[in-house]
C-alpha cells in the first residue's frame, strides 16, 4: 500500500503538466497544475480541456497499444480526480490518439513474472481507475477509435456512452479466458450490467472478441461511426447528455451504480489477495507466457 501511496503522490504531483486548449490556443490551467516532472518521463495522457462547453478530451497516448501498465492507470486516475474537482469540467470524452488501437488492454507484463508485491501494488491501481470511472460523476463517453480487448473493453464499458469506429476489423470484448485468466466479478458486473447477464456468460465463458458491428448488435457499444467522425460524434452526443439537469443526471447516475461499486469497495483488499495468489500460480504464470510469446509469433 506504501508502495501504492507513493505512486500515487509521485504522479498526482509530477505526473503531467496539463496543457488545456480553447479556441483562444494552449493554455494551462492553475488548478489542474502540479508540479512539472522532475524527470524528462513524458505524459501518457494528453488533456484537451475546452471551457466554452465544459468538455475535456482525454487521449491516451502511450505506444505501441496504449496496454494499462502501473503508470497509465495511475495517471488516468489522477487525470480524472483533478477534472472532476475542475469546477469548468462536465464531461470527459476518452479515446486513443494511436492509429487502430484504442487500449490492449492491461498490460501483460505487470503481471507475468514479476513480484506478489508488484502485482497487488498493480491490481489496487486497476480497482483504483475502475472505482473512479465508473463512479464519475462526470458524463463519461468512450470515442472508440481502435482494438479494445479485455482491460480496454472494461474502460470503455465503465462509461456512460461508446461511440466506436464503424470497422469490422477492430474489436471489443473481455477475452480474459482466452489467456487463461478470469474476469474478475466486478469486470463481469460491469459488462452484465451494459449487455445483460446471458450475453455475459457467453461472452466471458469464451473470451469473445466483437467485431465492430457485432458490438453494436449485443448493445456493447451505442453507436458506429465513420473513423473519422468518432471523436466529433462524441462531443456532440456529450452536448444532450450535458442538456440533462446535471444534478438530476448525477443521482441516476449513482443508482444505476452504486451497487455494483460497493461490492467491490467493501471487499477491496480480499479482491487484491484473489488477484495476486491467482496470477502468481505457475499454471496461470505459464499460460500468460505462452500468449505473450503467440503475440509475437503472429508478428513474423
Ligand atoms: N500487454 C503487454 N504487451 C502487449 C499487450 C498487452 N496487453 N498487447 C500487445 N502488447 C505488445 C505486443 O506483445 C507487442 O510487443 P513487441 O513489439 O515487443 O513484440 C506490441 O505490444 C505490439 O503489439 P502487436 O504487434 O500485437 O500490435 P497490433 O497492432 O498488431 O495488435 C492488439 C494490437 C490487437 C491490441 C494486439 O496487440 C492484442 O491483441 N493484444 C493483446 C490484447 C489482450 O489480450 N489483452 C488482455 C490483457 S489482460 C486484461 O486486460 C485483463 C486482465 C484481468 C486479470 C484478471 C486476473 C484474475
Amino acid at each position: 500500500m506504501a508502495n501504492a501511496l507513493r505512486r500515487l503522490s509521485k504522479c498526482g504531483v509530477a505526473g503531467f503538466l496539463p496543457q488545456v486548449f480553447s479556441r483562444h490556443g494552449p493554455r494551462t490551467l492553475p488548478h489542474l497544475v502540479c508540479q512539472q516532472r522532475n524527470n524528462s518521463t513524458s505524459s501518457k495522457i494528453k488533456v484537451d480541456l475546452d471551457p466554452s462547453t465544459g468538455v475535456a478530451v482525454m487521449r491516451m497516448q502511450s505506444p505501441p497499444v496504449n496496454s494499462l501498465n502501473l503508470d497509465l492507470l495511475t495517471e488516468f486516475t489522477t487525470t480524472l480526480e483533478k477534472l472532476e474537482m475542475d469546477k469548468g469540467c462536465r464531461g470527459v470524452i476518452i479515446t486513443s490518439s494511436l492509429p487502430k488501437i484504442f487500449s490492449a488492454g492491461l498490460d501483460i507484463l505487470e503481471m507475468y513474472q514479476t513480484s506478489p508485491e508488484h502485482c497487488g501494488e498493480f491490481w489496487r491501481a486497476v480497482q483504483e481507475m475502475w472505482l473512479k470511472l465508473y463512479g464519475s460523476k462526470l458524463t463519461t463517453i468512450a470515442a472508440i477509435n481502435g482494438s479494445s480487448p479485455a482491460g480496454g473493453c472494461l474502460l470503455s464499458i465503465s462509461c456512460d456512452y461508446r461511440v466506436m469506429a464503424d470497422n469490422p476489423r477492430y474489436s471489443i470484448g473481455l477475452n480474459e479466458t482466452l489467456l487463461g485468466i478470469v474476469a474478475p466479478y466486478w469486470f463481469k458486473d460491469t459488462m452484465a450490467n451494459t449487455v445483460g447477464h446471458r450475453t455475459t456468460e457467453l461472452a466471458l465463458a469464451l473470451g469473445r472478441l466483437y467485431s465492430a458491428p457485432e458490438a453494436l448488435k449485443i448493445g456493447l457499444v451505442d453507436e458506429l461511426v465513420p473513423e473519422d467522425q468518432v471523436v466529433t460524434t462524441a462531443a456532440q452526443t456529450m452536448g444532450k447528455w450535458l442538456a440533462i439537469d446535471e444534478n438530476a443526471r448525477q443521482v441516476t447516475k449513482a443508482m444505476m451504480r452504486k451497487p455494483t461499486i460497493d461490492k467491490l469497495l467493501s471487499n477491496r483488499e480480499a479482491d487484491v489477495n484473489n488477484f495476486v495468489s491467482f496470477i502468481t500460480q505457475a499454471s496461470v504464470q505459464k499460460s500468460l507466457g505462452m500468449y505473450l510469446k503467440m503475440l509475437k509469433n503472429r508478428k513474423g
